[in-house]
């Protein structure tokens, strides 16, 4: 039985989804996992055996306009391993989590505890946010001092080997699914009260942040809704949610597109689709679009970063420019007006999926778990 720390965003991204997930599967196994954030993990909903939550809090003070986080995190990691005997910190998305766990490392080393760090990375933590000028030497720094790093796909393993100083070898561990919940579920009853008509049923999750590029799902939908009956349902929410309803008013599709928010059951939802929409500018990996592969939902997506290694173009569904909604449109039209073709595809999806089953992938951390930590 292993002792881990995980630390990570509680959110809904993809980062903090994963991490509770892997988690959580771990857990399973027998293992002890310490979750470490300043919120409840989106994912982590109900009491589970070997499960901890420890929520990082940071006391206020009237001379920060910016309260330290990362100094509050170090703390509590330091506290946490102390108390709990951890063997181990995962760190899930570079900024702050693996600055603030190898700062613990360094305080924990006093008590001559050597704790191994972790550090996966996620996406933006390299693509966008780690590489501008004040992360950059911090990012490129806790790298090279971790125990180990994995990156999410082979595209984000060259992305960080490109932008970043690295001296470390960054290994490739992609996400994965857990087939016990994403799996096509009969709910015609919901197909029926989203389209009662027996339209098509097209769909969008995300952070709605603009890397995702939401307009772009409203502006393929305009032009498939024109040729085939069709809805969209946009689940999640953010910063370019006001612009997203504007782009709706605009392309008068209003009443066509349904903003569920934020859902919980989003298998039950991808259950009733046909096809799942993904025209992101970065996506490292596309977390999001494996979910709906493996409810048996194929992709139109961009082949930014690493998508094309979940969606295989013209076999799980297709892969566009970035910006190219009108080729997107065409190819969701292309298998939205061809029963059989998009039935294969729905095949090939879940086919796919099956690659990145969470056996496996847990497998591989624990793998790398036990070389890490030191007997
Ligand atoms: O998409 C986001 O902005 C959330 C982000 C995160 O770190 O929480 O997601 C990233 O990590 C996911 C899990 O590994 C990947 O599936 C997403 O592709 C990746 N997002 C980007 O690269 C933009």
């Amino acid at each position: 039985m292993m002792r881990i720390g995980m630390v990570l965003y509680p959110t809904f991204g993809g980062s903090g989804v994963l991490a509770t997930e892997l988690g959580k599967a771990l857990a399973k196994k027998g293992h002890e996992i310490h979750f470490i954030s300043y919120r409840q993990p989106a994912r982590l909903e109900a009491f589970l055996e070997n499960v901890f939550f420890h929520e990082v809090s940071i006391p206020k003070y009237p001379l920060f306009d910016y309260a330290p986080y990362e100094t509050a995190l170090a703390g509590k990691i330091v506290e946490i391993v102390r108390s709990n005997k951890l063997d181990l910190l995962h760190v899930h998305y570079a900024i702050p989590h693996a600055s603030a766990a190898l700062l613990a490392k360094q305080i924990l080393a006093e008590d001559n505890k050597d704790i191994p760090v972790l550090t996966t990375l996620h996406g933006t933590d390299i693509t966008l946010v780690g590489r501008e000028a004040s992360y950059e030497p911090v990012v490129s720094w806790s790298i090279n001092n971790s125990d180990a790093v994995t990156a999410v796909s082979k595209s984000l393993v060259e992305d960080t080997l490109e932008h970043f100083q690295v001296k470390k070898e960054v290994l490739m561990i992609p996400n994965f699914i857990d087939f016990d919940r994403f799996n096509k579920k009969p709910k015609e009853h919901f197909k029926k009260a989203i389209a009662p008509n027996n339209e098509k049923i097209l769909v969008h999750t995300s952070n709605f942040r603009k890397v995702k590029r939401v307009d772009d799902v409203i502006r393929l939908f305009h032009i498939v809704q024109h040729e085939i009956p069709s809805k969209l349902l946009l689940i999640g929410d953010g910063p370019e949610r006001s612009n997203i309803e504007k782009t709706c008013r605009e392309l008068k599709v209003c009443d066509k597109v349904t903003f569920l928010g934020k859902q919980e059951a989003i298998e039950e939802i991808l259950s009733v689709c046909d096809l799942f929409i993904l025209p992101s500018e970065r996506e490292s990996f596309g977390l999001s679009a494996l979910e709906a592969m493996a409810c048996e939902v194929p992709v139109i997506s961009t082949n930014a970063g690493g998508l094309a290694e979940v969606n295989i173009h013209g076999k799980t569904g297709y892969t566009s420019e970035i910006g190219n909604y009108e080729e997107m449109a065409q190819f969701a039209l292309d298998l939205l007006q061809n029963e059989e073709k998009l039935e294969s595809f729905r095949h090939a999806a879940l086919e796919q999926a099956k690659k990145f089953n969470l056996e496996d992938i847990r497998l591989q951390y624990i793998e790398l778990y036990k070389k890490l930590i030191k007997p």
